[in-house]
């Protein structure tokens, strides 16, 4: 068995790290506070906002929900979304993705302001993680390098392998282990060779959306394996692109799913609500 990466070990320890200097802040007569806005009522994501509900209050931040009804309009989403950039409660606003047909997310997306944009997926955002001279670092990949730095793998000079290319995950991914000056390869559905690009991986990140993509022909002896997917197999439990029991012992290092890369995205989004609130009390 491969050395177990434990996300909730180490998302509880940057948790702690937001909630130590929130309570600085706190004695400062500076509090802190994270918009969720959810539009109808998929599951997935009532799942998901809870969580950043419950993290907030973890790390002492108050959290306002906003539920709105499925049929909710753009224009009505964009109203609320203006609201909450002029609300000086609000330090970071999450708008809890993916929203109803009706409503364009880039639109939604583009009229968050870019200080109080915890998930960083404004434009804005983008091209200051594009540059390297970030705030804030998308969840996800964020979380993803702090599991990597966990295991103590230095990312310099090594092969990495991101399999997907959202500009959510994948995209992002590949830009932050490229500032930590890796060998990077995005690979996606067209890619030819995948499975032996994937083997060269000295680090590989699966981001697929595919349970059991990821096969032991796929991962080099004592590579990191990352596992991003939040799948649900056929008795309905969570897993995630990695077949983990065929994989476990290939691999050098691995996380688990649930408990891996999940709580770490949770974590992250605390750490830029905590940076968001810095910046807009010139308490940096
Ligand atoms: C865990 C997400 C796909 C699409 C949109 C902890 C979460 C998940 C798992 C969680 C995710 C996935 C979130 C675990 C937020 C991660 O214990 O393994 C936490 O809440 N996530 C999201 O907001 O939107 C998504 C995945």
């Amino acid at each position: 068995m491969a050395n177990l990466i434990d996300g909730k070990a180490v998302s509880a320890k940057v948790k702690a790290q937001v909630r130590a200097e929130a309570e600085e802040l706190k004695a400062k007569g500076i509090s802190i506070g994270l918009a969720v806005v959810i539009v109808g009522d998929n599951p997935a994501s009532r799942v998901y906002v809870n969580n950043k509900k419950k993290a907030c209050a973890e790390v002492g931040f108050e959290s306002f929900e906003y539920a709105l009804p499925e049929e909710t309009t753009e224009a009505e989403l964009l109203e609320l979304v203006e609201k909450l950039n002029n609300d000086s409660r609000v330090n970071g606003i999450l708008v809890q993705l993916p929203l109803p047909r009706q409503i364009n997310e880039t639109a939604v997306i583009n009229a968050i302001r870019p200080e109080k944009d915890v998930d960083a997926f404004h434009p804005e955002n983008v091209g200051h993680i594009m540059i390297g001279d970030y705030s804030f670092l998308p969840c996800t990949p964020a979380g993803v390098m702090e599991l990597i730095a966990d295991t103590g793998v230095d990312v310099c000079g090594k092969n990495s392998v991101v399999i997907g290319r959202s500009n959510i995950v994948g995209k992002p991914m590949a830009m932050l282990l490229l500032h930590k000056n890796g060998t990077v390869t995005i690979t996606h559905s067209k890619t030819k060779n995948l499975k032996e690009i994937c083997a060269e991986a000295d680090i590989l990140v699966a981001a697929v959306g595919k349970a059991k993509f990821v096969t032991p022909d796929m991962v080099k002896e004592g590579a990191v394996v990352i596992d991003v997917g939040m799948n649900r197999n056929e008795e309905g439990k969570l897993c995630g692109d990695v077949d983990f029991e065929a994989c476990k012992d290939k691999a050098g290092y691995i996380t688990p799913v649930p408990g891996g890369v999940g709580p770490m995205t949770i974590a992250m989004l605390m750490k830029n609500t905590l940076t968001a609130a810095k910046q807009q009390n010139g308490a940096v």
